[in-house]
């Protein structure tokens, strides 16, 4: 198949999905083009069968704002008649699935694209319900000819607030692949991170409100107390300088490092002790089964998808929005009982590997695509379930 991955480049769970999607698809013997604005960020320069295109806007002293979703479809639309295309995928639904629907009015009839969008979360839940998108996201998706969301949960907002039927979404959730993110693969380098006897927390993510980064600090706070540990945190965004305040606020800033961006995840995640993922609201919570996949126990908010990845006691802990008291007794009491971690740590593996793996998914999305070119939707979602 010949297949055309649109995608937001930077730092983002549904970047980082939509790149490992291609990436494998690739290694199974499909063509891939990536098309966006800059090269995602999970992407290495050179894979066989995989390409990017590179998305330029043009500037003109009239443009306050330059239109990239019109430079987008008419990239998607110079691919499609160049390369063959048979479909284009596209993770997140503003503005890729309208860009998509008007690269495939553009090629008119006797080039025939089909469409799948992948809802991931704020797409649905936050910015696709805001007044001015609303509309325009209600009509893009539903022109999509296939349609499918990271967790049941989103599948459900998305026919709660834009009135889709549920027939027509199919639910493929994230991936890892869990040779990669295997704590048995990297040699540990945590005294660069730690003083010998601590154990470290560690939270992933882009520093966006929705994170709770400053709950992160306050239960790291509670913890500390009881257990001596270090708090790492990876990525950048928003509320970064927040996160920092907190630590000097509370007094523990000596034991909080920020990495910032970083490529290495894996090996990172796999010195951790505890993944924390206090979110506010969280479709799936990528970076929550990337850790699990690293036998890292998570503590979690019990919100969104979140519980569909993380079972409550058994392959990690999940408490509600905010309560910073439960996250932090659950976290301490793990990381001060060693056959409790054990147990746990073995039971995210297992999870992510049985339910979440690479080679259990991706066969998902591939017969959804199949029946994508020569039915409906709903027997599209009935394939994947099948799968
Ligand atoms: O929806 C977003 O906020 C952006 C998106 C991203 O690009 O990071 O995150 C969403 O998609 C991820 C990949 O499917 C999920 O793991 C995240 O849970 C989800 N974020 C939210 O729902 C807040």
């Amino acid at each position: 198949m010949k297949i055309g991955i649109t995608c937001y480049p930077t730092y983002g769970g549904s970047g980082a999905i939509a790149t490992e999607l291609g990436m494998e698809l690739a290694r199974r013997g499909h063509q891939v083009h990536f098309i966006s604005y800059a090269q995602p960020f999970r992407l290495p320069h050179f894979l066989e069968r995989v390409y990017f295109h590179e998305v330029e806007v043009a500037r003109y002293p009239l443009f306050e704002y330059a239109p990239y979703d019109l430079a987008l479809a008419a990239m998607m639309h110079e691919v499609t008649l160049r390369e063959s295309l048979d479909l284009l995928h596209v993770h997140y639904a503003s503005p890729h699935a309208t860009s998509a629907w008007i690269a495939r009015e553009m090629l008119g009839e006797n080039t025939p694209l089909k469409i799948i969008t992948t809802l991931h979360g704020t797409d649905i839940t936050l910015v696709g319900q805001e007044r001015s998108f609303l509309e325009i996201t209600r009509f893009s998706i539903k022109q999509s000819d296939g349609l499918t969301a990271v967790s049941e949960y989103l599948r459900d907002e998305t026919v709660e607030h834009f009135g889709v039927s549920p027939e027509r979404i199919a639910v493929i959730p994230n991936f890892v692949d869990p040779t990669l993110y295997d704590r048995g693969r990297y040699p540990c380098r945590k005294g660069a991170l730690t003083n010998t006897g601590e154990k470290l927390g560690m939270h992933i993510s882009n520093f966006r409100p929705v994170k709770r980064v400053r709950d992160v600090v306050r239960i790291f706070r509670k913890i500390v107390r009881e257990v001596p540990a270090r708090l790492v945190f990876v990525g950048d965004g928003p509320d970064r300088s927040e996160a920092a305040h907190e630590a000097s606020a509370l007094g523990i800033a000596d034991r909080v490092l920020f990495l910032g961006k970083q490529d290495s995840v894996a090996e990172l995640l796999a010195c951790a002790d505890l993944f924390l993922l206090p979110s506010e609201s969280e479709s799936f919570g990528l970076s929550a089964l990337e850790a699990m996949a690293s036998g890292v126990p998570v503590v979690a908010s019990r919100t969104g998808g979140l519980p569909s990845v993380v079972d409550h006691g058994v392959s990690g802990f999940l408490a509600e929005i905010g309560d910073l008291e439960a996250m932090a007794e659950a976290g301490a009491t793990v990381l001060q009982d060693p056959g409790k971690w054990k147990r746990t740590s073995e039971a995210a593996r297992a999870v992510a590997v049985e339910r979440f793996g690479v080679n259990r998914v991706v066969p998902q999305y591939e017969a959804y695509y199949n029946q994508i070119l020569v039915g409906s939707s709903e027997t599209a979602a009935r394939a994947a379930a099948a799968v």
